[in-house]
């Protein structure tokens, strides 16, 4: 089963503060002892925190309930109930968190190690002891906890990464980043061998690159074909886009009708993502067999193209010189 999981809804509620307590102190030798309950300890909050080692939702395929600790009742002889402990819920960097109900997003986790609190315990009562006062010496007044939130949220996972590599299934995509960054993306001589966005960091001298490689598109995934646009999120976030094209096709019309279809997917997603492609990358040349008129190609004005191949490494060198150059 593929464990990757990009959206999950789950349910969160922070814990209920605890009840303050009216008591006396009673002693052998004092018949009337003054007020000494205690306070109600404040209920643990829900917080979100980003973990870049966690790179999907599907811990939260069976899990879906989660609670804080309630606070602790006071105690008499002025005793504080303890606070219940915060619930930390850990998630991958680029989760966003949407408020079913009210259909709004509160928060987006993008910093590591950065908490965010989503839901705040309820205050613990006060004792009877906080209610003694010069005119009143002996109440008998203490407050319950408030209780804590409930709330049902949509976890909405988008990869984050500098540049994505888009293009049809087995053009090469996951070769690509194989050879380009210390991604393992798994290569195969079959459409859609990649099932999950893969992430990969190409070292350059000045800058790193998180770069993404995500299932390929194909004509209607805009209607839902192949795996459809539901991988398209994954590069939302992406600052440029790289558009992939297979040379092992028939010839330059089948070449021009590749890219044609693919912005019109991209367009029909988000009508900004084609506005990123910043290189086009031509590769299989080692199969090209119209090498002369790929020359004049130039499918997308003021954008780079480059042609490789994967087989023999011919350009590999150049495409990762070309990418350094971008300016994150
Ligand atoms: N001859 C040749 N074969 C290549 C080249 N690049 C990739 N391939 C082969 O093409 C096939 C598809 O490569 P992938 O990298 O898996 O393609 P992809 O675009 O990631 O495919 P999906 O994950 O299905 O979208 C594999 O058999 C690769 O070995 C190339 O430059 N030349
Ligand atoms: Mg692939």
């Amino acid at each position: 089963m593929n464990s990757f999981l990009d959206y999950a809804e789950i349910q969160i509620t922070s814990g209920n503060g605890g009840n303050g307590l009216a008591s006396f102190r009673r002693e052998k030798y004092i018949p009337f002892g003054g007020p000494d309950g205690g306070n109600g300890g404040n209920g643990g909050s829900i917080i979100f925190v980003g973990n870049k080692n966690i790179n999907s939702l599907r811990d939260f395929r069976n899990k879906r309930i989660f609670k804080a600790i309630n606070g602790g009742n006071g105690g008499s002889n002025k005793k504080n109930g303890r606070n219940g402990d915060d619930l930390k819920i850990y998630v991958p960097l680029g989760t966003e968190i949407y408020d079913i109900e009210n259909n709004i997003k509160i928060a987006d986790i993008t910093i590591e190690g950065k908490g965010v609190r989503i839901l705040e315990g309820g205050k613990g009562g006060l004792g009877n002891t906080f209610f003694k006062s010069s005119t009143n010496r002996a109440p008998t007044k203490a407050k319950d906890g408030k209780k804590g939130d409930k709330l049902k949220i949509a976890l909405d996972l988008k990869t984050i990464s500098d540049l994505s590599l888009v293009g049809f299934p087995n053009v090469g995509k996951s070769s690509i980043i194989t050879k380009i960054t210390n991604s393992k993306a798994e290569v195969g001589d079959y459409a859609f061998t990649t099932l999950n966005p893969n992430i990969g960091v190409l070292k350059g001298d000045i800058e790193d690159y998180l770069i993404a490689d995500i299932p390929g598109l194909i004509e209607g995934s805009s209607s839902g074909k192949g795996l459809g646009h539901k991988f398209l999120k994954h590069i939302e976030r992406s600052k440029f886009l790289i558009e992939v094209l297979d040379l092992s096709c028939k010839n330059l019309d089948e070449l021009k009708s590749q890219h044609s279809i693919l912005i019109k997917e991209l367009n029909s997603y988000n009508k900004d993502l084609p506005l990123r492609i910043k290189l086009v990358v031509l590769n299989k040349l080692d199969l090209c067999s119209f090498k002369d008129d790929i020359v004049g190609f130039d499918p997308i004005k003021n954008c780079g193209k480059i042609s490789i191949s994967c087989h023999n490494n011919s350009g590999i060198e150049s495409l990762r010189e070309m990418i350094e150059d971008f300016k994150l």
